[in-house]
């Protein structure tokens, strides 16, 4: 029998609802811009693509119309693994954040609990988090478990326990480190956090600003896989601009390749996550 090669799945963040276009010209908050920005994420080692949306004023927006569309768009210019946001903005109601899933994305986030955020307070009370969890399973969408703190992996693991395993059996984590009010995007941070995952969950991690390096060096030498992206950090260095989202996932795979561990392709990146293969 012939073992794999071991890959590191990497997820572009490109756009969030914090960043603003204004402030930051290259932010992809248009369909077209979003799907210039995939292709090119795409090209240099990106396998999967977490997507908030903007409204007409760049603003961001949960209309499902657009959502769908997004979804669409996206498959049909890319292999990535397309992946909705369930946190949406700190302004989304938890009605309009459930309705997500009714744009069918292979994946979508979510967050297991409450978190401080910055001056602002990401709310997900238990009967939400648990309801989206119960609507994944329904639906055959994949979770990625967005955690931003210690006590979302013990809430995580508490969905699992009640409400049993993930749509398609992978359970999948993403550590969100750095946010303000949430967990440091510190190397001991992340060790912590990863020995909480149950036996077999596969997992990767973001800093937010400038924790971004310190948290992509940390996943890799603990074996994890990467997000990168303009949700996450819009400076490439110390009073450096990022120059656009490939840049950053260019910097992912170019740092995972050294680590022996090169990006993941999309069918790669399925069958991690045991979602249905194109090739
Ligand atoms: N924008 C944050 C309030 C997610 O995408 O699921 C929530 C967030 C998490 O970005
Ligand atoms: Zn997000």
């Amino acid at each position: 029998m012939t073992s794999m090669a071991p890959t590191t799945l990497i997820t572009v963040a490109p756009t969030g609802a914090e960043v603003d276009k204004g402030a930051h010209p290259t932010l992809p908050v248009t369909l077209d811009e979003l799907v210039v920005a995939a292709i090119s994420c795409q090209d240099v080692g990106a396998a999967m693509i977490h997507i908030h949306v903007r409204d007409d004023d760049g603003r961001p927006t949960l209309h499902l119309g657009r959502l769908r569309e997004t979804v669409a768009a996206v498959r049909g210019s890319t292999d990535l693994i397309v992946q909705l946001s369930t946190g949406g903005a700190v302004t989304d109601s938890l009605a309009d954040r459930l309705a997500v899933l009714e744009a069918a994305p292979d994946s979508c986030s979510l967050t297991t609990g409450t978190v401080n955020f910055g001056d602002d307070v990401f709310v997900n009370p238990w009967p939400f988090v648990a309801e989206l969890y119960q609507r994944t399973q329904a639906l055959g969408i994949l979770p990625e478990f967005e955690l931003f703190e210690l006590g979302h992996v013990s809430a995580m693991n508490r969905l699992l326990d009640e409400f049993g395993a993930p749509a398609g059996g992978a359970v999948h984590a993403d550590f969100v480190m750095g946010v303000p009010g949430g967990m440091p995007g510190t190397a001991q941070a992340l060790v912590a956090a990863v020995a909480m995952l149950p036996a077999g969950a596969t997992w990767s991690a973001t800093g937010i600003g400038r924790s971004s390096l310190p948290v992509m060096l940390a996943a890799l030498s603990l074996g994890g896989n990467l997000r990168v992206g303009m949700e996450d950090t819009v400076n490439y260095g110390p009073k450096q601009p990022v120059r656009d989202n490939a840049e950053l996932v260019e910097r992912a795979a170019r740092l995972a390749a050294e680590a022996l561990r090169p990006a993941a392709s999309a069918d790669q990146a399925r069958r991690l996550l045991r979602l249905p293969t194109q090739g």
